[in-house]
């Protein structure tokens, strides 16, 4: 797939803002400074669409891009941060949760992981949240660039023996390299195909 047009359509802060109802919508989800808005900009090749941000938090509400006049990208605020970012608990992070227990139109999910940390204690929560909500989703893994490939591999083995992740899709992805862009992109036709699991 191919993303051939882009606009953003609004930043949501509550319930009543989201778009009327219809079109699908594929969320990036993770932590604050994780690279969500770096890797919507990657997939959409526009260096400065979606803000991104050295100082956690930049994103605090749910900004939709409408792509190929047919879906909607939605940046989540990130979580995790004490100051800046949100805490799940927080009202922005019931908010997020509410998002994706009950929004219809979302189809899928793309839960951002830094490379080099791992998953924290938040992201497993969201990944709780994702199997309830049955919700498809794949764990990306940000910032592989940081890593040489033996970390990259070591950090992989490491994933693969976590029990809670057992099962799940995931790709290693670099918003400087542009490596795992093309996973993603077919991944993302496959959920709105509702092919994805
Ligand atoms: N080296 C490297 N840096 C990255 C990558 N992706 C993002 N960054 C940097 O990480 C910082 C945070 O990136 P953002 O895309 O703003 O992160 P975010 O998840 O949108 O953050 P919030 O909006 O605060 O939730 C920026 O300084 C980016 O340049 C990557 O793949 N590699
Ligand atoms: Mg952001």
């Amino acid at each position: 797939m191919r993303v051939s047009s882009i606009e953003f359509t609004i930043g949501a802060v509550g319930k009543g803002d989201l778009p009327a109802a219809g079109l699908p919508e594929i969320a990036f989800a993770g932590r604050s400074n994780v690279g969500k808005s770096s890797l919507i900009n990657r997939l959409v090749q526009r260096k400065k669409l979606a803000r991104t941000s050295s100082t956690p938090g930049k994103t605090q509400q749910l900004n939709y891009y409408l792509a190929n006049e047919q879906f909607y990208l939605v940046d989540l605020p990130g979580y995790g941060f004490v100051s800046g970012g949100v805490g799940l608990r927080s009202t922005l992070g019931k908010i997020v949760g509410r998002y994706i227990s009950d929004r219809q139109e979302l189809r899928a999910v793309l839960q951002l992981i830094d490379a080099r940390r791992g998953p924290t204690e938040l992201d497993l929560q969201m990944i709780e949240w994702l199997q309830e909500a049955q919700k498809p989703f794949l764990l990306v893994f940000t910032k592989a660039d940081k890593l040489s490939r033996n970390k990259l591999t070591t950090q992989f083995d490491r994933l693969d023996s976590q029990k809670s992740l057992a099962g799940i899709s995931f790709v290693s992805f670099s918003a400087v390299d542009g490596r795992g862009k093309d996973d993603i992109l077919g991944w993302i036709d496959d959920a709105l195909a509702g092919k994805a699991v």
